[in-house]
């Protein structure tokens, strides 16, 4: 926990309502002359077991009342307006991993992507120092290879950031229960209620950039600002390693000069029948009233554009709880043709699906395979179950018929698992009990004790 300078004078109490629960702490400040409340509220179940030390957890107490959570005690907070809003994006994510993973490559050019000597394909991501001879994302890899032809090129290794990224989600929610993600290096946090934790945003940010970096060895950029649009373009304004925070008062020096495609949903075309209008920064937009921006670009697009200019933006942060479907995919070092090699992957990918099912406590009702071929041509192979399932035996059964289905010629270069229609729990009445494999259980409750999967079964081998 941070800015626990000073004593406690009692200790953190809990109060509890059905949807969340507010912790509340009483300290003596360094100095002895004041008592600071720190007060957080949580939303969702606690997690048991996890001591109250630790933001974001809290052991429940027992308590069943919800006391109200009064503004007055957000302190700095209050310069954020209503809301305290954080966005964190990874630096130039897959490069950054890369040269973590493989210390000779720092202080070169590296580029992750297709391979040059491919001739096709574009670039996923390069760092900084690539960057700086114009190389950037989606860029056809045979132009950055003419750009920066000493660079290092590397294909992405998914397994690998998927695995970063759970790390770096799982520091996130440590810092605020209301955690979104939007893509596999980038969320949003709404630490409203979380202020008294720290002495300034700025103490609030480089906790979370170093707990990120504890975790990873990885930097992050963080912007904290009253919403989602302002935190975003924060974040984004000083890459890499930045931290910008951007209170009420500084929105308007830092919004008016930015040109009208900083604004989210103004694409290029947006963008020049903006232009065309004389409309260039976000200024000249402010010059101009509602009405006549609804004039011009139609009533929904021209309210959206009016209200972010002037730094509004009311969308709340939603916490990614409902998972529409899990799965886990795996490209080859070397392309694989059907035989036990591929069954055991299947089987892996399989146990590594039904883990996380049980773990988000689900049943899924549809299984999907994933094949895709060398020249990437890619195929899915899907089949709806009459019983949900979460069991390792049931799924790699269906996801071993659904290979079987696909006939497979060539080798292959990735193959995948996916299950879907995820529900919490099945009616007995509908479906009969659903079959709870007690071998899983076991196999479960050891790898859980032992922190990774240990125990596995013969066919993953
Ligand atoms: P971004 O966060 O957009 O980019 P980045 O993290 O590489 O660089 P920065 O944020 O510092 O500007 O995307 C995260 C990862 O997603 C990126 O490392 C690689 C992947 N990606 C692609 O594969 N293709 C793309 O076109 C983009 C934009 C990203
Ligand atoms: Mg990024
Ligand atoms: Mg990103």
């Amino acid at each position: 926990m941070y800015n626990t300078n000073g004593r406690p004078l009692r200790p953190a109490r809990t109060a509890w309502e059905g949807k969340g629960f507010v912790t509340e702490t009483l300290r003596q400040t360094r100095t002895g002359r004041a008592q600071i409340r720190f007060f957080r509220v949580y939303h969702g179940a606690p997690s048991a077991g996890r001591g109250l030390g630790e933001p974001g957890h809290c052991a429940a107490t027992g308590r069943v009342t919800m006391e109200p959570m009064d503004k007055g005690l957000r302190g700095w907070g209050r310069e954020f307006g209503d809301r305290t809003i954080m966005h964190v994006d990874m630096d130039a994510f897959f490069a950054q991993v890369e040269v973590l993973d493989h210390p000779e490559y720092a202080g070169k050019p590296v580029i992750v992507g297709a391979l040059p000597e491919s001739g096709r394909g574009v670039v996923s991501t390069c760092n900084y120092i690539a960057r700086r001879f114009g190389v950037h994302s989606a860029m056809p890899i045979t132009r950055a290879a003419k750009l920066c032809p000493h660079a290092i090129f590397l294909r992405p290794r998914m397994a690998r950031y998927e695995e970063i990224s759970a790390r770096i989600f799982e520091v996130l929610t440590g810092f605020s229960p209301l955690v979104e993600p939007l893509s596999i290096d980038e969320a949003f946090l709404d630490m409203t209620g979380c202020e008294h934790f720290y002495r300034s945003a700025r103490e609030m940010g480089q906790a979370v950039k170093s707990a990120i970096y504890e975790a990873t060895h990885l930097t992050a950029s963080v912007g904290i600002a009253p919403n989602k649009f302002l935190a975003k373009l924060a974040s984004d304004s000083e890459k890499p390693d930045g931290l910008v925070i951007l209170k009420i008062s500084d929105v308007d020096r830092f919004l008016l000069p930015l040109p009208v495609r900083a604004l989210w949903g103004v694409g290029p075309k947006t963008a020049e029948r903006l232009q065309s209008a004389g409309l260039r920064t976000v200024a000249d937009i402010r010059a101009r009233s509602v009405a006549e921006l609804t004039q011009l670009m139609g009533d929904s697009l021209g309210t959206h554009i009016w209200l972010l200019a002037h730094g509004q933006d009311d969308r709340a942060v939603v916490p990614d709880t409902e998972a529409k479907s899990i799965g886990r995919e795996t490209t080859f070092e070397t392309d694989i043709p059907d035989g036990p090699a591929l069954r055991a992957h299947l089987a892996r990918l399989v146990a590594s699906v039904g883990l996380r099912l049980r773990k988000a406590g689900r049943y899924a009702r549809t299984v999907t395979v994933k094949i895709r071929y060398p020249d990437f041509e890619t195929h899915t192979k899907s089949k709806t179950l009459s019983t949900p399932t979460r069991d390792d035996d049931t799924l790699y059964r269906e996801a071993s018929a659904l290979l079987d289905a696909f006939r497979l010629r060539r080798p292959l270069r990735l193959l995948g698992v996916y299950v879907s229609h995820l529900q919490q729990y099945v009616q007995p009445s509908l479906f009969g009990q659903p079959e709870e494999n007690r071998l899983t259980e076991v196999v479960d409750a050891i790898n859980e004790k032992l922190g990774r999967r240990v125990v596995r079964r013969g066919r993953e081998l």
